[in-house]
């Protein structure tokens, strides 16, 4: 004899994995371009190399993608860095966005 049994919760593929959240440095004209390197450095961990040419996109562009992260880091990075613009006095600010 064959028993059914049934599931109590149905088991969804996992299509929807939760959408990833990019990290967007944005220009103003007076944060120093050293300030912003040092920014990028302690908070994302970025090398100065790296660091120096995403300021310089952002500073050119106008905007620059730090990095992505799950949404709760992404969050949290970009207020531990603007925090630290604030602190010292400067305009600059870190926005997030979901990824596409
Ligand atoms: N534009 C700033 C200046 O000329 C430097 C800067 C670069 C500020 C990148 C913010 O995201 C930024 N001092």
């Amino acid at each position: 004899m064959t028993t059914d049994v049934q599931r109590k919760t149905s088991v969804k593929p996992q299509l929807d994995r939760p959408k990833r959240h990019k990290v967007i440095l944005l220009n103003d004209d007076y944060t120093p371009r050293d300030f912003v390197v040092q920014v990028l450095k302690a908070v994302f961990r970025i090398g100065g190399e790296t660091a120096y040419k995403i300021m310089y996109v952002a500073h050119t562009r106008g905007a620059c993608v730090v990095s992505v992260y799950p949404r709760d880091v992404a969050e949290t990075k970009a207020s531990e860095a603007n925090d630290l613009a604030k602190d010292a006095g400067h305009p600059l600010q870190f926005t997030t966005e979901p990824e596409e």
